[in-house]
């Protein structure tokens, strides 16, 4: 039987490393925003010193379909703030760079998520007009050794540097690490839909730009 075209057709990823390097925190991020079991298997390895925000970026790129690798080494002798917003900004450059231009993306992207009790939903708009509103209610002082404070700026910090509007909110969830996983995989799901490509060339905008 002939082979169909698109079969042999090249499968390209959109990628990009970022090398993030201060005197609190050194990174190394490699983003790809898309997998294909034969010719780029999904590879993911997090490595931030920070156990539940491996977790959570872990479950990010899992859910959104991506590859992720990224390692940090942060003054954590200080506190788990410069680690977990760095790590986040380095994230969001990383998406910024693979995405390129945009066009031919849905641009718009939303995402449901649920864990157990806890249910959360994210919307994001690849914009280029950073923004950022988390509401995910969190009430301990820490999960694991991620402060509770850390994770809306998490979500804020990759908005900034990757130039999107996001909306996350934890709708409901008594428990604080099912409310944190499914707002991240909320937000894997909405980044998922936002990248795919619309099969067109075009400026998904009417004023024709972003
Ligand atoms: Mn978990």
């Amino acid at each position: 039987m002939a082979a169909s075209a698109s079969e042999f057709a090249p499968f390209t990823t959109r990628t990009a490393t970022v090398e993030r390097i201060t005197n609190e925190t050194k990174i190394q991020c490699t983003l790809a925003l898309d997998v294909h079991p034969k010719f780029a298997p999904q590879e993911i390895s997090v490595k931030t010193g920070i156990g539940f925000l491996d977790h959570m970026l872990h479950a990010l790129a899992k859910h959104g379909g991506m590859s992720l690798t990224l390692a940090c080494a942060g003054d954590l002798w200080i506190d788990d703030h410069h680690t977990a917003e760095d790590c986040a900004l380095a994230l969001g450059e990383a998406f910024k760079q693979a995405l390129g231009p945009i066009k031919g993306i849905k641009r718009y992207g939303t995402g449901h998520a649920p864990l157990d009790e806890a249910l959360s939903r994210a919307v994001i708009d690849i914009s280029s007009r950073p923004y950022c509103v988390a509401e995910l209610g969190l009430k301990r002082e820490k999960i694991g050794d991620l402060s509770c404070e850390m994770i809306p700026h998490v979500f804020h910090s990759f908005a900034m540097a990757a130039g999107v509007t996001l909306h996350v909110d934890c709708l409901r969830g008594d428990n604080d690490h099912h409310r944190s996983e499914s707002a991240f995989k909320a937000l894997a799901l909405a980044i998922k839909e936002a990248v795919s490509k619309t099969g067109l060339d075009d400026v998904p905008s009417t004023k024709g730009v972003l």
